[in-house]
């Protein structure tokens, strides 16, 4: 009897000890083994609630929504820009069309809009002019003519753009806010990082983003904080390829040699532990 009570109580020690482990492994930054490093601050603990590795051949639309088609600075969004390479990246193209220049957008609205945290994408940029690749962390509110745009201030959040570039200046990439002021002005603040060879091969892009500051990282090396314009209300994930108007700091999609390919390995967003 006694052997038996020993026994049971041993056993209950494993079971513990398991779900011990299993509560512990959820406690720390889950990152697929086949990934790459996403370039967390490793001086914070993270819990990974959201994350697509565009495995597969088709668009998880459980997950994204397709933009378009719709007419957008210098040329059109269209949905046919959008595909898997079924090697793991998600690919906007740009290309030509009828002679119309297109690119493409993708957004989580609807399907998943969160608050802070860390927000993370690994991408490859293209390498032509008069088109921009852009990852940023948009709200609906901002959408110009939406009731709120026109009242401005916090309800509306902020566009917090974690990297764009331009092919002009090919080893500069732009990390950016827009909001609107109370009363409906809009507002933009934005960072330029020099970063040599950026064009070539992946490299994530990131921010941190806290009821405090915004801290934004590239391949996990700080580039740009700011306190001004944080958003408090939850917000949504983007990936775009737009054609710009011909500008000096843009380039001209007239010049570009097309198709030209953005192509994202993975977006994931983590929480910070305490
Ligand atoms: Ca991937």
């Amino acid at each position: 009897m006694a052997n038996a009570r020993l026994t049971l109580i041993m056993v209950c020690i494993a079971a513990l000890m398991v779900m011990l482990k299993g509560k512990d492994d959820t406690m720390s930054a889950q990152v697929p083994e086949k990934t790459l490093d996403p370039g967390l601050p490793r001086d914070k603990r993270w819990r990974l609630i959201w994350a697509d590795e565009f495995e597969g051949t088709k668009l998880d639309e459980s997950k994204w929504s397709r933009a378009g088609p719709y007419r957008v600075f210098g040329g059109w969004i269209v949905p046919e820009a959008i595909s898997l390479d079924g090697k793991g990246h998600l690919v906007i193209k740009t290309f030509e069309k009828d002679g119309k220049f297109c690119g493409g957008m993708v957004s989580t609205a609807k399907k998943f809009e969160h608050k802070y945290g860390f927000w993370v994408a690994r991408c490859k940029l293209p390498r032509e002019e008069g088109h921009f690749p852009a990852f940023w962390i948009w709200s609906s509110a901002l959408i110009p003519g939406s009731p709120e745009s026109k009242v401005g201030g916090p309800k509306c959040g902020t566009e917090i753009d974690v990297v764009e570039w331009w092919a002009v200046k090919p080893n500069r990439i732009h990390h950016t806010l827009h909001w609107i002021e109370r009363g409906g002005e809009r507002k933009s603040l934005g960072h330029r990082a020099e970063i040599p060879g950026i064009t070539e091969g992946f490299h994530t892009f990131g921010v941190e983003w806290t009821p405090e500051e915004y801290v934004f990282y590239v391949d996990g090396r700080e580039t740009w904080r700011t306190s001004v314009a944080v958003s408090h209300i939850k917000q949504f994930a983007c990936l775009s390829e737009h054609i710009s108007e011909p500008s000096e700091w843009a380039g001209d999609i007239r010049k570009a040699k097309l198709p030209d390919f953005f192509m994202v390995d993975f977006v994931r967003v983590y929480e910070r532990l305490k």
